[in-house]
C-alpha cells in the first residue's frame, strides 16, 4: 500500500503548537513525527503526540450523532442522522427563543483546537443568534493582564532568546510537561554555564532539570518580587542608566512600596529564609542577562493579575530587556497577524447580549434568570471536568429542562449529560491555520485524512445549523479554504514578510520581528509603567489570595501524559498517569496518622474527593499535589476549586483553593 509523508500541526492548548509530519496509508493515519523543518520545535514532540495516530483512530471515537435515550447522565444514546440531529436543535433552539428569547441559549467552548477558524468560527454563529456571550477567560487572562499593565502591548522576547541568558529562572512552570521546547533551550544555555532557577509551590517534575529550587508559599510570588526588588536596590544592582531611559514612575515604585517589602516581613509572608531570598536577589541582579520564563499557575489566584503585573517589573530594574538573553517571557501575542475580526464576526451581534463567564458555568446553569440558561451548546471543551465547582455545574448538567448539544470527539463527561451528541473531527480530518503562544511560528495545515466515520467540523456544523436556523450571510456558505484565505489576504503587517506560497504549501513559518523590539515598549508612555495611573492601584502591592477555611493549599497541576482533559481516551498514557493521586509532605501525614498508599478524601466547604496518597518530600508541609485531570469525574478535584475570579480580567482561580484531609472509611465504589 501506498505510503504518502503529510504535514499538519499539533492543534492542542500548549505553547509549543509543534509542527507534525504525518505517515498515511490508505487514508488511515499510521504514525505522527514531528517536522525537523520547523524553526522551533525541530522534530521532537511530547508523549501524548509521538502517538496521535492512536487518538486519531482511537475505537472510542464518536463516530455518528447521537440522541438521549436514557436519564440525564446515563450515558445512553441511539444513533440519529445528521439530518434528525441538526432538525431537532434548531427546532428547540426556536422554540427557546419564542419562549424566553435568545440569550436563553449559552455556547460553551475554549481550546479543544487552537486553530484560527476551528476555534474560533461559533463566535460568528453565536453573534447572529443573539445569544448570551462566553468570557472565555479559564487559563490566563490575568496573567495578560498583568503582563499589559506594565508593559502594555511589547512584543513578547523569542523563545531563542534564553538560549543567551546566563540566569535563567522558571517561574511558576512546569516545562518538562508543558513547554519542553523551551526547555531545550534552557539545557543549551546551561551548557554554556547559565544557572537555572525553578520557583514553585513544590519540586515539580522540571525541578530535576534546575540547579535550585525556591518553594514559594501559593499564591505569594508578588511579595517575593517586592522582596527581590527592595534588596536590589538597597544594594544599589540597577541599571540607573536603563531606567531613566525606559521606565516610568521608579522613584515613586522606591519611595512608596519597597520600604514596606524588607526580607524579614517577605520571608514571612512566603515562607522563603530570608539567607535564599538575598541569594535571589545577588543572582539575579549580578548576572548579565537574567531572563524569566513565565508560567500561568500563579495567576490562577484572587491576586493572580497583581502578582503578574509585580513580577513583570522585575526585569526593568537590572535593564534585562537590553541584553542579549535577557528579559522575560509571558505569553507570545499575535493575534493581530490574521484578520481574526472575520471570522468571529462580531458585527453579527445586533445588540449587545449578556455575558456570562466560563468559570461560573455552574452559577449560569443553576441561579442564572432572565432569562435562564435554557439551551446550552459545548463545542471542544469539557466543562463537566475542567471547570471550577463541579457539583453545581453538573447540578445544572441534570437539569431536566436544559437542552444540552456536545460537539465532541469523544464521550467525555459532559457528553454524557447531553440530550444530543455531535461526532467532532480531529486536526488530521480539517483543514485550519495556526499561530502559537510560545514562539512566531504560524502555518496552515490541510486535511490529510478523511472524517471518521460521520465526524464533521467546527466550522461544518456551524453551516449545518447556520443553515436550519435560516441565517443567509454569505459567510456561513463559504467553504472552509476560503475562510483561511480571509484570515491572511489581505495580508497584516505581521504577514508581509511572510512568503505565501510555502505558507500556502503547509510549511512553517516565522513571523519576522522588528529590529529593537525588545526595547520599543508599546504603552501609553512609551516606557514600562512601573507607575501606572490607569490602574485603580497605580503602583504594584503586595496582598492576599483567597485560600479557604481549611489546613491545606491543593495544587492541581498538568500531568505530563495529558492535556487538561483530553488525552484521557489513550489506555498507553492512562497507564503512566495512572489513578487520582494526593501528594502530601511526610510529616503532614504523621501528623494526620496518614500512610502513603491510603485511600483518602480531601475535602472542603464545596465537597470532596477520592485519592491515592502519595508520601513525598518533594511537596512542602501545608500543601498538597494532584497532576492531571480525569474522565468519570463525579469527584474529579475541580469539585474542590472555586467559581470566585482573579482581580483582574475575571480568571479563574483555579489553584487558589484549600482543602482538608481524612482516610476514607469506604471503598469509592466510582
Ligand atoms: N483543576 C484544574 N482545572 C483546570 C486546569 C488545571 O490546571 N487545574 N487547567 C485549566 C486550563 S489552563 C485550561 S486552558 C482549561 C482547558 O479546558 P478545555 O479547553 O475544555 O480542555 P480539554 O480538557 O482539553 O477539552 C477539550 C475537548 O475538546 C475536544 N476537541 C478537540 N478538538 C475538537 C474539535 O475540533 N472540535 C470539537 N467540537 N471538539 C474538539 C476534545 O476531545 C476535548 O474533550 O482547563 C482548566 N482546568
Ligand atoms: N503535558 C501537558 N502540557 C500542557 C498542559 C497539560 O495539562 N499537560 N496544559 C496546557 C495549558 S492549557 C496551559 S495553560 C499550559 C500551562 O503551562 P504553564 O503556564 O507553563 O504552567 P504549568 O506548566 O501548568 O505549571 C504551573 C505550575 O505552577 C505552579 N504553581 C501553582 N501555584 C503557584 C504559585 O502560587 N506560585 C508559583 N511560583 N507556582 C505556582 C504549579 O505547581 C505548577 O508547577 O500548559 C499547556 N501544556
Ligand atoms: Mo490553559
Amino acid at each position: 500500500m501506498k505510503s504518502e509523508l503529510k504535514r499538519s500541526v499539533c492543534p492542542y492548548d500548549c505553547p509549543d503548537a509543534c509542527a507534525l509530519l504525518v505517515e498515511v496509508v490508505d487514508r488511515q493515519a499510521v504514525k505522527v513525527k514531528g517536522d525537523p523543518e520547523h524553526p522551533y520545535t525541530k522534530g521532537t514532540l511530547c508523549p501524548k503526540m509521538d502517538h496521535y495516530e492512536r487518538t486519531v483512530h482511537s475505537p472510542e471515537r464518536l463516530t455518528h450523532p447521537l440522541l438521549r435515550i436514557g436519564k440525564k447522565g446515563a450515558g445512553q444514546f441511539k444513533p440519529i442522522t445528521w439530518d434528525e440531529a441538526i432538525q431537532e436543535i434548531a427546532d428547540r433552539w426556536k422554540d427557546i427563543i419564542s419562549q424566553y428569547e435568545a440569550e436563553a441559549i449559552l455556547p460553551y467552548s475554549y481550546a479543544g483546537t487552537m486553530g484560527a477558524v476551528q476555534r474560533n468560527c461559533g463566535e460568528g454563529f453565536f453573534y447572529r443568534l443573539g445569544a448570551s456571550r462566553l468570557a472565555r477567560t479559564i487559563c490566563s487572562s490575568a496573567k495578560g493582564y498583568g503582563w499589559a499593565s506594565v508593559m502594555g502591548e511589547t512584543l513578547a522576547p523569542h523563545p531563542d532568546e534564553v538560549k543567551k541568558s546566563d540566569f535563567i529562572i522558571l517561574w511558576g512552570t512546569n516545562a518538562l510537561a508543558t513547554n519542553i521546547h523551551l526547555l531545550h533551550n534552557v539545557q543549551e544555555a546551561k551548557k554554556c554555564g547559565a544557572t537555572v532557577w525553578l520557583v514553585d509551590t513544590y519540586e515539580n517534575p522540571t525541578a530535576q532539570m534546575v540547579d535550585k529550587v525556591v518553594l514559594v508559599r501559593p499564591g505569594s510570588d508578588g511579595a517575593l518580587a517586592l522582596g527581590i526588588m527592595h534588596i536590589l536596590v538597597r544594594e544599589g544592582w540597577i541599571d540607573h542608566a536603563f531606567i531613566e531611559q525606559h521606565v516610568q514612575g521608579f522613584e515613586q515604585f522606591c519611595a512608596e512600596v519597597l520600604p514596606d517589602y524588607p526580607p524579614d516581613k517577605v520571608s514571612l509572608i512566603t515562607g522563603i529564609d530570608v539567607s535564599l531570598l538575598e541569594e535571589m536577589a545577588l543572582q539575579y541582579g549580578r548576572s548579565r542577562a537574567p531572563f524569566i520564563s513565565l508560567g500561568s499557575g500563579l495567576c490562577r489566584y484572587g491576586n493572580g493579575a497583581m502578582t503578574v503585573r509585580t513580577i513583570t517589573c522585575l526585569p526593568a530594574l537590572v535593564g534585562a530587556w537590553s541584553k542579549p538573553g535577557g528579559g522575560l517571557f509571558s505569553s507570545i501575542s499575535t493575534s493581530k497577524a490574521f484578520n481574526m475580526e472575520r471570522v468571529t464576526r462580531e458585527d453579527f451581534l445586533r445588540t449587545p447580549t449578556r455575558i456570562v463567564n466560563m468559570n461560573q458555568l455552574g452559577y449560569a446553569l443553576t441561579e442564572l434568570s432572565s432569562p435562564p440558561i435554557m439551551g446550552l451548546y459545548v463545542y471542544h471543551s469539557n466543562p463537566a471536568v475542567v471547570a471550577p465547582d463541579q457539583t453545581m455545574i453538573l447540578k445544572g448538567l441534570m437539569r431536566e429542562d436544559l437542552f444540552t448539544v456536545v460537539h465532541e470527539r469523544f464521550m467525555t463527561d459532559t457528553a454524557r449529560y447531553a440530550d444530543i451528541i455531535l461526532p467532532a473531527t480531529s486536526s488530521l480530518e480539517h483543514a485550519d491555520i495556526y499561530r502559537s503562544y510560545g514562539h512566531y511560528g504560524i502555518q496552515r495545515a490541510a486535511a490529510v485524512i478523511p472524517p471518521v466515520g460521520e465526524a464533521k467540523s467546527n466550522w461544518e456544523v456551524f453551516q449545518l445549523l447556520a443553515q436550519a436556523m435560516n441565517f443567509d450571510e454569505p459567510y456561513f456558505s463559504q467553504n472552509v479554504d476560503e475562510v483561511i484565505n480571509q484570515l491572511i489576504d489581505p495580508p497584516t503587517e505581521w504577514l508581509k514578510g511572510v512568503d505565501p506560497e510555502r505558507l500556502q504549501e503547509g510549511y512553517p513559518v516565522e513571523l519576522s520581528l522588528p529590529e529593537n523590539y525588545k526595547t520599543t515598549f508599546h504603552t501609553p508612555s512609551g516606557k514600562i509603567e512601573l507607575y501606572n495611573p490607569n490602574e485603580a492601584d497605580s503602583l504594584p502591592r503586595y496582598f492576599e489570595p483567597y485560600g479557604d477555611d481549611a489546613p491545606f493549599y491543593l495544587m492541581s497541576a498538568p500531568s505530563l501524559y495529558s492535556l487538561n482533559s483530553s488525552f484521557n481516551e489513550r489506555p498507553d498514557l492512562l497507564r503512566k498517569k495512572k489513578a487520582p493521586c494526593l501528594q502530601m509532605n511526610s510529616k503532614d501525614a504523621e501528623k494526620k496518622n496518614l500512610q502513603d498508599g491510603q485511600r483518602v478524601i480531601a475535602f472542603n466547604e464545596r465537597g470532596q474527593v477520592p485519592f491515592i496518597l502519595k508520601l513525598t518530600s518533594k511537596v512542602p508541609q501545608g500543601v498538597l499535589v494532584t497532576e492531571g485531570l480525569f474522565w468519570n469525574g463525579e469527584g474529579g478535584v475541580n469539585v474542590l476549586t472555586s467559581q470566585r475570579l482573579t482581580d483582574r480580567a475575571a480568571g479563574s482561580t483555579l489553584y487558589d483553593v484549600k482543602v482538608d484531609v481524612r482516610l476514607a472509611k469506604t471503598s469509592f465504589g466510582r
